[in-house]
């Protein structure tokens, strides 16, 4: 029997912004060779983008980005977290952080890269103004980390991949220290836009219908972003998982670029009125903005 064809007007669900790339390296006030992957935050009705930033020396540090409407952004002078020269497993920079809020504290983990190859790094701020190193969680190689932003049964959860499995995996922990009953929950789909790696992108959104990932899938060295759906009480429980991918590197400024053929998310804010702003990096060169709701991305995840 034929399969099932994608509705026309669902190729895009997902709306690149006109003045995409929102970001990119002549917005930044000093010398770098790109600025993409970006973690995102609204804190008092203003956006924040916690962006990466490749130097000319090719070590990734975070500068703060900032918006009053989510699509202009101002950088400042400096960045507001580089690679520690007290940790080695920083030596190489630091990459793709996602900000997760609980309570009044923002945390976001990070790649910490090093001739050990990629580790999660995790650290706390309120205001970006102090920011306090929590370790590095999970050791070489693994990356990819997000944290829900909700604790369940008293434990925090952190989904992650550890570089061999090129699997999604989730590990809880009661102090955010110590991490642990590591659990595969999503593979890459043999034939798929998704076959050969999947991991995290940005921080899972509460639905009623449970914990929706915006993550990415590799295949043929493509970079696209698709949707999953965990079950609420229990995140390490997968329900469902689009088979479509809702962006893929077709733009220009998406297919050419420091890493060619690259969509990639570390955030997404959700509006009061479900409105969904989806940042993401493209072809590791510059930042970009997609727009779609709430519901139309549940509905995509149940139907497609
Ligand atoms: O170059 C594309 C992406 O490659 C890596 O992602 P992954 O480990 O999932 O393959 C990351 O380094 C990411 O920063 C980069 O955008």
């Amino acid at each position: 029997m034929p399969s099932k064809v994608l509705p026309k007007e669902l190729e895009s669900i997902v709306e690149r912004h006109e003045k995409n790339p929102i970001i990119s390296k002549k917005d930044v006030p000093f010398a770098c060779a790109y600025i993409f992957n970006a973690g995102a935050i609204k804190l008092n009705g203003k956006y924040a983008l916690l962006v990466r930033v490749e130097d000319t020396k090719r070590k990734s540090h975070f500068t703060l980005a900032s918006s009053d409407n989510g699509i202009d952004f101002t950088i400042p002078k400096s960045y507001v977290f580089s690679p520690s020269h007290k940790e080695p497993c920083e030596r190489y920079g630091v990459e793709d952080p996602r900000i997760t809020k609980i309570g009044n504290k923002l945390y976001f983990p990070y790649t910490a890269h090093s001739s050990q190859g990629p580790a999660v790094g995790l650290a706390v701020t309120t205001n970006f103004k102090k920011i306090d190193r929590l370790g590095i969680i999970l050791s070489p190689a693994d990356k990819d980390a997000v944290l829900l932003p909700e604790k369940v049964d008293d434990e925090y959860v952190l989904y992650h991949r550890p570089s061999s499995s090129k699997s999604m995996w989730i590990c809880y922990s009661k102090d955010l220290t110590y991490w642990g009953r590591n659990k595969c929950v999503m593979k890459p789909v043999a034939g798929s836009w998704d076959s050969e790696k999947v991991g995290a992108g940005a921080v899972p959104i509460k639905t009623e219908e449970g914990w929706l990932h915006i993550y990415h899938g590799i295949s043929g060295n493509v970079y696209r972003l698709g949707l999953a759906m965990f079950d609420l009480k229990h995140p390490s429980k997968l329900i469902r998982r689009s088979e479509n991918y809702i962006l893929a590197p077709e733009k220009d400024y998406e297919r050419v670029g420091g890493v060619n053929n690259v969509v990639f998310t570390c955030g997404a804010i959700v509006e009061n009125n479900k409105d969904v702003k989806i940042y993401y990096g493209a072809a590791d060169t510059c930042i970009c903005l997609a727009t779609t709701t709430l519901d139309k991305l549940v509905d995509f995840v149940k139907r497609y």
